[in-house]
């Protein structure tokens, strides 16, 4: 199952049941948060960085996500629609297949094939449409995600669009890139109804990688190995795991999945094919350090910020709740366009309770706004003030 380095990086706790951290509320107090144990396909995760809300549900603590450029696997958040495939399928890896379908020549290919056609890596935000859903004041159904439905890693795979290049380019009318999870089908329901298939406009292509590592390492299970689709500044959702068929397709996918759920639909009404689908994502950042307690005097604020489908521009940091702003600046390389920048604030902070809040702007002028429209199911909350923490200066 796991390679070397998968028990390197394991962390054998299944001894250890329930775990206690530290969360926010919406008005940004902080509450003791319990956690059920890892679920035995990712028992190899850090248990004090995760909050497990299911077996299919994992976040990142806020505390947990620190100045790191980078998420490390094993404390990336997980988000399973329906039950992960078998590890049989990691077992041989480039015996893995996928078929291109919706091009000139289709065919299936193998991941050891495409290994041979192509190469280039993306740093990218991986965040669900549903991560911020725990900030919205109607109270949305759906796993409560606060801000750990989210982590920026590198992935390393074939342009698609090399691929299909190669296949002598996109059939007459191709409007869409879809992509088809590789979960086995229980019998007895209609496939369509769970199955996760998912639909981007056909831009996309420009920037889609068929990945098969993740921080350069060969991608877990429980994060889409053998093959994951990915498609940069796209919401978690169309990151296809275990990818078995890219189509490039005249119509959307009339999977559940696609055609009503994961769409901004107005408060009480019903999702229709004209409400838009949760695609590209918006800017957006948030304060990882100090979240509950602070020494009076100089204070290192902390907090990542990205861009979504643009790059990030810059971000201020207010520690008066809004009144008032000041720049942060992005520590360490720029990793791209889809990628987060952790920044610092340094702040002389007086005792009392503060409300520290973050301001992302993207490259196209777009920023953060204090308040996020609601939409029916929660989707891509990036409003700074329900994101904001209240810290006690002392
Ligand atoms: N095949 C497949 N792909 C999938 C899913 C899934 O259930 N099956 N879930 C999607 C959702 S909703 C999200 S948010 C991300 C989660 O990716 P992660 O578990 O690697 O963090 O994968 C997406 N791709
Ligand atoms: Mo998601």
């Amino acid at each position: 199952m796991p390679n070397l380095s998968t028990l390197d990086r394991r962390h054998f706790m299944s001894g250890c049941a329930v775990v206690a951290g530290v969360a926010l509320t919406s008005s940004g107090r902080a509450v003791a948060q319990e956690s059920k144990p890892l679920p035995a396909y990712v028992d190899w995760k850090r248990p004090e960085a995760m909050i497990v809300h299911s077996n299919n549900t994992l976040e990142t603590r806020r505390e947990a996500f620190g100045t790191s450029l980078l998420t490390p696997e094993d404390k990336l958040y997980i988000r399973n629609n329906i039950t992960a495939p078998s590890e049989a399928i990691v077992k041989d890896r480039d015996a893995w297949e996928v078929s291109i379908e919706g091009v000139a020549k289709p065919r299936k290919l193998t991941v050891g094939e495409l290994k041979q056609m192509g190469l280039t890596t993306v740093v990218m935000v991986l965040q669900c449409s549903g991560n911020g859903r725990a900030f919205f004041d109607h109270k949305p159904s759906g796993t409560q995600w606060q801000v750990g439905a989210a982590g920026c890693v590198s992935w390393t795979g074939v342009p698609l669009k090399t691929v299909v290049e190669a296949l002598g380019g996109p059939a007459a009318g191709a409007e869409y890139v879809t992509g088809t999870g590789g979960e086995t089908m229980p019998a007895g329901i209609d496939p369509k109804t769970i199955l996760v298939e998912r639909s981007v406009p056909i831009k996309a292509l420009d920037s889609i990688i068929l990945a098969w590592e993740l921080n350069g390492e060969p991608i877990s299970l429980a994060h889409g190995g053998p093959l994951r689709m990915i498609v940069p500044g796209y919401t978690g959702v169309n990151n296809v795991k275990y990818v078995k068929t890219v189509n490039l397709s005249e119509k959307p996918s009339d999977a559940r999945i696609q055609a009503s759920r994961y769409r901004m639909v107005p408060l009480g009404e019903k999702a229709g094919p004209d409400d838009p689908s949760v695609w590209e994502m918006e800017v957006k950042s948030w304060i990882t350090s100090p979240l509950t307690t602070a020494k009076a005097g100089e204070v290192q604020i902390t907090g990542l910020a990205f861009g979504g489908i643009n790059a990030i521009e810059g971000v201020e940091v207010s520690t008066d709740g809004g009144k008032t702003w000041e720049k942060a600046e992005f520590i360490g390389p720029d990793l791209g366009r889809y990628a987060w920048r952790p920044f610092v604030l340094a702040a002389n902070l007086k005792a009392g309770e503060h409300l520290i809040v973050s301001r992302a702007t993207d490259s196209e002028g777009r920023v953060q706004p204090r308040d996020m429209k609601p939409n029916a199911s929660g989707y891509n909350h990036n409003g700074w003030l329900k994101h904001g923490v209240t810290v006690k200066v002392s």
